[in-house]
């Protein structure tokens, strides 16, 4: 049986509770569910967040993740690593549950974010596990992990710091020494990721902090509390510079956002000097984490949550998505260059190519340009509009429709979910905007993914933005153009829809 909302209330008002109550959806319940993605990477059921310890191991792709494998909404202290395995990270297969709860101990409390690494051919995790860092190591297919017998290996942040969290291990090998580094945050102040040394994984020295973040660069001026944790930290070389990505959570009054922002800069003597700083994704994005392919390309995948309400969520049977891989690579101008996997160009179906044309106001394509599983990639000339850009998802009459734009005046891309569902509860938040500027003579290029409730968008390949949204009529699938305030020039547009990678919308082979 699957949960009810008799079998929800029966068991009190406590999430422990209901979340033992639960039992796995059945498969054809989210083969049916139209919002549920057919080539993101997802978990079989219920909720999923973090990517952890991505790794190319012996021509193998594995991904571990966040899962809360026995209901929808999932405390921390449910939560375990699931894991998967790809050849091309397109395709994945489901496998067994990496490392689980314990059932004493501090991993009975969760066994929460960290990273995997290969030493000496070993292959080792990191992670945090409800209190203190621990180690676990398995052979080269990764199904059966065996925990450090003296874990926690770290037990406790470095004494005297007053710390709002401490978790969730970078690790990686330098020619002297293996260097962690682990998301921290001093109370009430600002997040921090704290650097330590071992010669082993399993005895580790405290350096310093690696970078500390400014109260001033909350990006909001209410914020009055949040942002005092980096979640998450990742930390890499890329071309003659270093990267560090942190994730964020601020709390304006009566709602929360995230941010998932990087700080580039040269690393020399372990200690990093910020250059240049911008967002690994505008939209809702989180917990990114990066990884080397067999390509030597440094990959960045995140969680893409949900946004629609908890009770929706929980009838729905499951929660989060992971993000298509997306290739970090270094611009010229210092800044981080950040485009979809080119290889996800083998799920593409047969190519339509838009004519070129002047858009003044709404402009609807025809009926070969709909669909809610598609790629899309959109070329506009500048003209003299304010705004332009693309609609998705739209009703024939247009009550339901998400618009990305960009709007000249302000040199800013936007994102307008509030028309993206009939039910209001699904289309909450506000118009997001983050600074962005199309250079003189430059096209503003929109390559989109549409995937039943995941919109992810690059623009330029220099911003990303990730969204979730939940149409409520099945004809929402119309795609368009629009341009307020004068014309732009859609210099071309090619769609594609995309192929499932499985048959049932379980993302498993
Ligand atoms: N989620 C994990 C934590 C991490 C947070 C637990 C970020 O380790 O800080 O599921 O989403």
């Amino acid at each position: 049986m699957r949960h009810t909302r008799r079998t929800f209330l029966a068991t009190g008002s406590s999430l422990a509770a209901t979340v033992r109550a639960q039992t796995l959806p059945a498969a054809a319940e989210l083969a049916n569910d139209r919002h549920r993605p057919q080539y993101h990477f997802l978990a079989r059921a219920n909720w999923m967040n973090d990517p952890n310890g991505p790794v190319y191991h012996k021509g193998t792709y594995h991904m571990f993740f966040q899962w809360g494998p026995d209901h929808p909404v999932t405390p921390p202290s449910q939560r375990v690593w699931g894991h998967a395995t790809s050849k091309d990270m397109v395709h994945w297969k489901h496998q067994p549950i990496a490392l689980g709860i314990e059932p004493t101990g501090p991993e009975s409390r969760g066994v929460w974010s960290g990273s995997v690494v290969i030493d000496n051919g070993v292959p080792t995790a990191l992670y945090t596990g409800g209190a203190g860092q621990h180690l676990a190591t398995s052979d080269d297919d990764m199904i059966v992990w065996k925990r450090h017998s003296s874990n926690p290996v770290l037990k406790s942040p470095p004494p005297g710091m007053q710390l709002s969290g401490w978790r969730d291990p970078a690790v990686w090998k330098e020619s002297d020494a293996w260097y962690m580094l682990i998301g921290a945050g001093y109370k009430e102040k600002s997040g921090t990721a704290l650097l330590y040394r071992s010669p082993d994984l399993r005895t580790w020295e405290y350096l310093h902090p690696l970078a500390t973040g400014t109260v001033e660069e909350r990006l909001r001026p209410d914020i009055t509390r949040g942002e005092d944790m980096w979640e998450c930290p990742d930390f890499f070389p890329l071309g003659d510079r270093h990267v560090l990505i942190a994730s964020l959570i601020g709390f304006p009054p009566d709602s929360y956002y995230t941010r998932v922002p990087y700080w580039m800069g040269k690393y020399e003597n372990h200690r990093l000097t910020i250059e240049r700083r911008g967002e690994t994704d505008f939209g809702w994005g989180y917990a990114s984490k990066t990884q080397l392919d067999a390509k030597g390309r440094r990959i960045c995948w995140s969680w893409i949550r949900e946004r629609r309400s908890r009770e929706a969520t929980v009838a729905a049977g499951w929660a989060g998505v992971t993000s298509l891989p997306r290739v970090l690579t270094l611009r010229p101008d210092g800044l981080l260059a950040i485009e979809p996997l080119p290889e996800l160009s083998i799920l593409r179906g047969s190519h339509t190519r838009v004519r070129a044309f002047d858009v003044q106001g709404d402009r609807k394509l025809g009926d070969n340009a709909r669909g809610d599983c598609l790629e899309l990639l959109a070329e506009f000339e500048p003209k003299s509009a304010g705004q332009y850009g693309l609609i998705l998802r739209s009703s024939p009459d247009g009550e339901e429709q998400y618009r990305v734009g960009y709007d000249a005046a302000a040199k800013r891309l936007f994102f307008d979910r509030t028309r993206s569902s009939l039910d209001k509860s699904a289309a909450g938040g506000s118009v997001q905007q983050r600074p962005f500027a199309v250079g003189k003579g430059e096209r503003l290029r929109l390559h989109a993914f549409i995937d039943a409730s995941v919109i992810e968008i690059f623009a330029n390949g220099r911003a990303c933005m990730s969204d979730r949204i939940y149409p409520t009529r099945t004809d929402s699938l119309g795609i368009g153009v629009f341009a307020t305030g004068g014309k732009v020039r859609l210099h071309s547009m090619d769609i594609w829809p995309m192929k499932p990678i499985s048959r049932d919308r379980l993302t498993s082979a």
